[in-house]
């Protein structure tokens, strides 16, 4: 029988504000939940956005959606998974039971639509409390703690001989960007692919495209800094728009005869998704969106554009079912078939969080691993 737990977290009291480190209490897990001690989290671009309060986040929140842990007790009811389990943490459930789990073909499930930005449990509570306030979570995740309790559908049992330290990237970002790549584009080998941001979900699609087996990988960034890390990923050109003297787009249709093949906007900027989609040839490219654009903006198409064979495909989680698919790829990092190391820039302890946002607002790091 487990009990109120009190520890260590993260706390966003407000909306654009610093985070404080506080003590919490984290309640038991209810029916279908698990409580988890979690041992590391990443932190992403995400977090900053929601925590800066212009979208997504609600208030007083625990942030972090990237988090890797250890089972510490299970509601009833919970067969699935048991104490000590190695588990990565999840915004994107596979409850396996709704309308688009059952059809198979996507991986939207219908659980994160509907409770996923809601900042409570499905049942419309919260586990954790702080200076006797309810405390909301981050899309059924908060990892910015040293213990959460999330739903069984947001927990993926993992290989635990995998380390939890590097294996948490696999909670977003790079998942996200790979299986961009491989997944939602289907990238085929000898094409031509160009990446739009070299953030740590476009580098993971250079890689995605490099595991594809791409003959050309342009990456594009106006922080040239990124360069270096997109070539050890498998980048053949790198290109900065601001020292063209065209539009990127009419760059990438000059070099390569009409335009590239795939073109991966990996930004959430519309002026972005426009030279992504106006890059790609006609006949046959496909523009992948990844980075989430704001909510209040539409894209305009010409329809002919997609008639003569242009196409724009949508990318969630790199396509990836997280129950089905997140395992493998932890055992693939395992057996020494997917580099997540490059992408960890810096390791800081939950104290320095504060500096570990700043560093990715300025474009310093691709990712930072709180080591909880
Ligand atoms: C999220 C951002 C909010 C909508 C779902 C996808 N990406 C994770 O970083
Ligand atoms: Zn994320």
């Amino acid at each position: 029988m487990s009990n109120i737990i009190k520890c260590r977290a993260a706390v966003s009291w407000k909306a654009g504000e610093k985070l404080i480190i506080e003590e919490v209490e984290v309640s038991p897990p209810k029916s279908g939940e698990v409580r988890v001690k979690v041992v590391a989290t990443g932190l992403c671009f995400s977090d900053i956005a929601s925590i800066s309060g212009k979208v997504r986040g609600k208030f007083p929140g625990i942030y972090g959606h990237e988090g890797s842990g250890i089972i510490e007790s299970v509601g009833e009811d919970v067969t699935n998974l048991q104490p000590g389990d190695h588990v990565l943490i999840v915004f994107l459930p596979q409850c396996r039971k709704c309308r688009v789990c059952v059809a198979g073909v996507g991986n939207a499930c219908l659980d994160f639509m509907k409770y996923g930005l809601t900042g409570l449990m499905k049942d419309g509570t919260s586990r954790i409390t702080c200076r006797g306030q309810e405390i909301y979570n981050f899309m059924g995740t908060s990892t910015f703690t040293e213990y959460t309790v999330v739903s069984v559908n947001n927990c993926v049992k993992i290989n635990p001989q995998a380390p939890l330290e590097k294996t948490c990237l696999l909670s977003c970002g790079v998942p996200t960007g790979y299986g961009g790549a491989i997944n939602s584009a289907k990238v085929r080998e000898g094409s031509t692919c160009a990446v739009f941001g070299l953030g740590a979900i476009g580098l993971a699609t250079v890689m995605g495209c490099h595991a594809m087996k791409a003959s050309k990988i342009v990456a594009i960034d106006i922080n040239s800094d990124k360069f270096e890390i997109a070539k050890k990923l498998g980048a053949t050109d790198c290109v900065n728009p601001k020292e063209l003297d065209m539009p990127i787009a009419d760059y990438l249709k000059k070099n390569f005869q009409g335009g590239v093949d795939f073109s991966f906007e990996c930004v959430g900027l519309m002026e972005t998704i426009n030279q992504a989609f106006d890059s790609i040839i006609i006949g046959h490219g496909v523009c992948v969106l990844i980075g989430i654009a704001p909510s209040d903006k539409t894209i305009n198409i010409v329809p002919v554009q997609l008639q003569v064979g242009k196409s724009v495909v949508g990318s969630f989680y790199g396509g990836y079912k997280t129950q089905d698919d997140i395992p493998r790829l932890v055992d693939q990092f395992v057996d020494g078939k997917l580099d997540l190391e490059s992408f960890i820039t810096h390791q800081m302890r939950l104290e320095d969080i504060n500096d570990a946002i700043d560093l990715l607002k300025d474009g310093k790091c691709i990712r930072t691993v709180i080591n909880l």
